[in-house]
């Protein structure tokens, strides 16, 4: 009987990981929605970032907006080294950060403690 039980917490287990897994990549890349010479994408912070992958076009402002809904510390400012932004997040809170997409590349931010990242491409 015990066995049985272990046997299915272990299926269950690996149902949860590969849900988990597979929620992840579905939903990791998001294009920014261009609109009259303004681009913008939504950010959830929430045990990492949703999405981590963010495609912006070249030359046009952007704006990403990142929204903390996780109340660990670790995630409570993100850092983009490229552009020299160290922006803190609000709990709760929209906090607009601004991209330059002036030139084409791959840009990643992190939280603080460099655990959880993200990127920006800029095509
Ligand atoms: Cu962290």
């Amino acid at each position: 009987m015990i066995r049985i039980i272990i046997l299915c917490l272990g299926v269950a287990l690996i149902a949860f990981i590969a849900w988990w897994f597979f929620g992840k990549h579905n939903f990791a890349t998001e294009n920014a929605s261009v609109n009259s010479n303004k681009q913008s994408v939504d950010i959830v912070v929430k045990g990492g970032y949703s999405p981590e992958k963010v495609i912006l076009e070249r030359g046009i402002p952007a704006t990403l907006n990142f929204k903390r809904t996780d109340s660990s510390s670790c995630l409570d400012h993100v850092i983009f080294s490229d552009f020299g932004i160290n922006q803190k997040l609000p709990q709760g809170k929209t906090e607009p950060i601004k991209i330059d997409t002036s030139k084409p590349g791959e840009y990643e931010w992190a939280c603080s403690m460099n655990m959880f990242h993200g990127k920006v491409i800029v095509k």
